[in-house]
């Protein structure tokens, strides 16, 4: 699926999305899931095609053909598989949406959700110049989002939180840095403090928090992990220590709904209020992203923005929606609430694989 635009972070540039989706039957409903394995190890070492080789190998021999009880019995069948998250959650994800068609309930009531509409945010990309950047916010804001996430790294940080704090001196503003520095860059951080940033987001290495913690000694501005948080284990101690006051959560960079849940619960009950990332997923990704969003510690606005930001025409009916005032309604549907263009994803298709109890 080929992005509108290119999307550019301190890693790199991506436009061509390969997405795996997920189809789970038990002979007579069908769920859906999506893994949001980038192209290239950058974000993560998952790629598509390790989430292929993992799903096709490792994960679907252990879970076709099984009996759930709850769908958070997957996490038992594929017990002894270390890492690999997004892999899994790619049909964690799925079972879940079964299994609330199968009950006939909103996959975000049967997560025990209670947002009936979630708050949607941006993530903005690194641009060409100041100028298209702030360009660009203007038309985010004007469509109604509440919160702006620029991209941020090495020589397009401080000048720039400046230009966009002066043109937008209100807004509610953060720094996604992807890992692009380091403790020796705590100068940048410092000057950066003063724009009255909401955060900024895994400014330090992507497996750090020891470091986290002690810039966050140094700087007001609290700072939120992304790429450093794969468990609620991970959550408890990175809390623990200080590492981060926000975190914010990713379906496939924790495994699926049981540890994002968990995750969540560690968050509350350590008053870390935390937000839902995206993967510049498609609609069956996004639609996911929607029910989670759903619970209750989803405090601040998410990267949970409509369909229409990413794709000329999207997987799923209707698309991913977005009301004037930058809110998304929840679907009173079974499941993950939006129907499968099953033809466009069949013409999209470039190779697929069936597996049978
Ligand atoms: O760090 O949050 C991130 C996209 C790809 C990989 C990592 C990240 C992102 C985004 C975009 O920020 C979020 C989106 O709009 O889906
Ligand atoms: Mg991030």
């Amino acid at each position: 699926m080929r992005l509108l635009h290119p999307f550019e972070t301190s890693f790199g540039s991506t436009q061509d999305r390969h997405v795996i989706v997920v189809k789970v039957r038990d002979g007579k409903e069908a769920g859906w899931g999506e893994v949001t394995a980038a192209e290239g190890p950058f974000y993560s070492y998952e790629t598509w095609e390790t989430a292929w080789h993992l799903l096709r190998d490792f994960i679907s021999p252990r879970v076709v053909g099984k009996e759930f009880e709850e769908p958070t019995d997957f996490a038992s069948l594929v017990r002894g598989i270390r890492g690999h998250n997004m892999a899994r959650a790619g049909l964690e994800t799925a079972v879940w949406d079964l299994e609330a068609k199968i009950k006939n309930v909103p996959l975000w009531k049967r997560l025990g959700g209670s947002r009936q509409r979630i708050e949607c945010g941006v993530s903005i990309g690194i641009h060409q110049s100041i100028d298209t950047l702030l360009a660009k916010i203007d038309t985010e804001l004007k469509a109604g989002y509440r919160r702006i996430k620029i991209k941020i790294k090495p020589g397009w940080d401080v000048e720039v939180l400046r230009e966009v704090r002066a043109a937008f001196p209100d807004i509610r503003l953060m720094g996604d840095a992807n890992s692009a520095y380091t403790l020796a860059d705590i100068e940048i951080f410092k000057k950066m403090d003063r724009y009255n940033v909401m955060m900024f987001e895994q400014p330090l290495h992507h497996e750090d928090i020891i470091d986290h913690a002690e810039l966050q000694k140094h700087i007001e501005t609290p700072i939120c992990l992304d790429e450093s948080i794969h468990s609620a284990e991970d959550a408890r101690k990175a809390i623990k220590i200080g590492a981060c006051k926000i975190i914010n959560i990713k379906l496939g960079r924790v495994g699926g709904y049981g540890e994002a849940r968990a995750v969540h619960d560690v968050c509350r009950d350590h008053g870390i209020p935390v937000w839902c990332g995206g993967m510049l997923e498609s609609g069956i990704g996004r639609a996911h992203n929607v029910a989670l969003s759903s619970l209750v510690n989803f405090a601040l606005p998410g990267d949970v923005s409509a369909s229409k930001r990413y794709w000329p025409e999207d997987i799923i009916d209707p698309p991913v929606e977005v009301s004037a005032d930058g809110q998304i309604s929840q679907s009173g549907r079974p499941g993950i609430g939006y129907s499968i263009k099953e033809d466009l994803i069949e013409r999209l298709t470039v190779r697929s694989q069936v597996f049978t109890a």
